[in-house]
């Protein structure tokens, strides 16, 4: 096996004392960078995720133009609701589109807890490839979507800013909402496992839509399943929990055992750490929209939140995916900063 030249996230997420924090971003692999939109323009978003040549070379592109501390396999939640058999579409512009969503109980007869090395091999051979091509060079992440926010897709069939008729079937049909959310948490344990076979030194888990629960629905529908994925593989790997907008459970996360926990620009560092204890690494939590500001504002904040955070161990991220909007330097700025800080 090949040593890793930058461990700073595993130290981190491990506890460890390091020089500084490391950094990446959410969403780092996509429109922002020209060399995406090159490959977007001639394969399809399902092309790009089931081809490994293709998938690693996206992966890789934000580690050799950008700059940041480890890589995130370009990929997506949305393929798990594909393997466990729905029709899932990117439409460009619009995002995802799955045309026959969940709605009784009848319908899961439609969905299978799928043979992940079959259904979602091609997932492993990218990771495999990625390893390989960046020999050492930064740490690789693996991820999926948490059981509710696939659930709010597979119920929804679109995005949604308040995803009502995902809530709706919670809350007047909850056992076989329950039945769905167990479904998909089976398969999110076979599939984050066969990630770490594949080589994934940590895996994220992307609750994008825990924020819109309050405390006592975000442990019934989101996080008792978080906690069966975090028991199932923290002994196997790192691994990040990211609840968008769950600040308010974040003691409740911390008490999973998962080793670092993703937070939004929305809660002080030192409320998130009063609440998070002291060991468990925090990722985050500079707003994406602030890399559309001039760069020596950038400079500036990203410092004031390195500071911030000092003390405990932090990993320096966005608090949500980068827009496609921002300019490839003022990405480079955000990473740049954290590589010049010292502890
Ligand atoms: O063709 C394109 O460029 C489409 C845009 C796009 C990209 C680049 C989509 C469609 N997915 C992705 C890749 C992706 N998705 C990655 C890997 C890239 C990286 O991080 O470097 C990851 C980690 C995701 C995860 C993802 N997909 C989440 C969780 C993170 C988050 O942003 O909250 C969610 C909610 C999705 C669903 C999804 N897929 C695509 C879009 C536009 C969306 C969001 C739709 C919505 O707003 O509801």
């Amino acid at each position: 096996m090949t040593t890793l030249r930058n461990d700073l996230l595993l130290r981190t997420l491990r506890g460890e004392k390091t020089e500084r924090p490391p950094v990446w971003m959410m969403r780092q692999a996509g429109r922002y960078l020209p060399d995406y939109m090159k490959l977007k323009e001639k394969y399809t978003f399902f092309e790009r995720c089931q081809t490994p040549e293709l998938a690693t070379e996206i992966t890789i592109q934000p580690v050799e133009q950008v700059g940041v501390d480890a890589a995130i396999i370009f990929s997506d939640i949305l393929v798990v609701p594909q393997a466990m058999g729905m029709e899932v579409q990117m439409v460009e512009g619009k995002g995802p589109f799955l045309p026959d969503p969940i709605k009784k109980a009848g319908d899961l007869n439609k969905l299978v807890v799928p043979d992940v090395e079959e259904r979602l091999g091609y997932v492993f051979d990218a990771l495999r490839l990625t390893k390989k091509t960046l020999d050492g060079r930064v740490p690789l992440i693996g991820f999926a979507g948490s059981p509710w926010t696939l659930l709010c897709y597979m119920v929804q069939g679109k995005g949604s800013k308040t995803f009502d008729e995902a809530k709706a079937f919670c809350y007047t049909q909850p056992e076989t909402a329950h039945r769905l959310l167990q479904l998909i948490t089976d398969t999110t344990i076979a599939y984050l496992k066969g990630q770490v076979r594949a080589g994934a030194d940590v895996v994220q888990i992307f609750d994008s839509w825990g924020g819109l629960l309050g405390p006592d629905d975000f442990e019934i529908l989101s996080l008792q399943y978080i906690r069966q994925i975090v028991a199932a593989v923290k002994d196997e790997v790192l691994t990040i929990i990211f609840a968008k907008g769950a600040w308010q459970s974040l003691d409740a996360m911390a008490a999973t055992g998962a080793h670092g926990l993703g937070i939004d620009w929305c809660i002080k560092a030192s409320t998130a750490r009063q609440l998070a204890g002291p060991h468990i690494a925090l990722q985050g939590n500079y707003d994406p929209a602030k890399l559309l500001g001039p760069i020596p504002v950038i400079k500036k904040e990203v410092k004031a939140m390195l500071d911030a955070f000092k003390g405990y161990p932090h990993i320096a991220n966005l608090g949500h995916g980068i827009l496609p909007d921002v300019p490839v330097d003022h990405a480079k700025a955000f990473v740049e900063t954290v590589k010049e800080y010292k502890f």
